[in-house]
């Protein structure tokens, strides 16, 4: 059987000028049985549409911060987006979910999903939320550092079948007003939403912590990719 294919959102080096990629990202989704591929950033609609059709799914993944001006704020001093980012997901995002793709957003995907649904992030967790835990821990990354409650209710409990779970934080913004087509999955112990999906779509899960640094010795990292890819599977929903 042919394999899924999963576009992935590039990375983009500022000082090189260019674009990159985390080897977890598609490690992760080809332990799963996918074969990811590196998208261009580009905002020509013709290009991304003929991506959204070869795609079986995609992934946002982390990088910049989401621009603030996309939820109607101006930027904190502490704040780096990627304009170009941006542009190019808002079109896929777009075109992935009129063609019902399955979708993964990590770390700055739940925020980016969030933020193109109409809601409104925590531009810096530390400033204009709380410091009672670390969001934002130093090497290595594929160890947990806190919690997050699973909602029962929900498909991520369904699939991981366990209400507390240990997680990766490497985010200095957070998920603030849930978009109103997106619900909670996870809430850390200190009450930031740290997974979001959409009921309205065959797969579109968000999650705040690090599945692809941990995957390799963390059955719940595998579980999340394994569900992500397992939906591309069935393409007459
Ligand atoms: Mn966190």
């Amino acid at each position: 059987m042919a394999k899924a294919i999963v576009g992935v959102m590039p990375l983009w080096d500022d000082s090189k000028n260019s674009i990159w990629m985390l080897p977890g990202y598609f490690d992760g989704i080809t332990k799963a049985g996918g074969i990811p591929i590196m998208l261009p950033i580009t905002s020509d609609e013709a290009e991304l549409e003929q991506l959204s059709l070869l795609c079986d799914g995609f992934l946002f993944t982390g990088g910049h911060d989401v621009s603030p001006r996309l939820y109607k704020e101006d930027p904190l001093k502490c704040v780096f987006s990627c304009k170009e980012r941006d542009e190019m997901e808002l079109i896929i995002l777009r075109k992935a979910c009129d063609k019902n793709k399955s979708i993964l957003g990590i770390c700055r995907g739940i925020q980016f999903i969030n933020v193109a649904f109409g809601g409104s992030l925590y531009q810096d967790i530390p400033t204009q939320y709380s410091r009672k835990i670390n969001h934002h821990q130093s090497a290595p990354y594929d160890v947990p550092i806190h919690s997050v409650n699973i909602i029962k209710d929900s498909p991520l409990y369904d699939c991981l079948k366990k209400e507390k779970l240990e997680v990766n934080s490497y985010h200095h913004q957070a998920v603030k007003d849930i978009a109103p087509k997106l619900k909670a999955m996870a809430i850390s112990e200190d009450g930031l939403i740290e997974a979001l999906y959409s009921p309205d779509y065959r797969f579109l899960w968000a999650v705040q912590w690090h599945p692809e640094f941990s995957f390799q010795n963390d059955n719940n990292s595998m579980y999340i990719f394994n569900a992500f890819v397992d939906a591309m599977k069935y393409n007459n929903l």
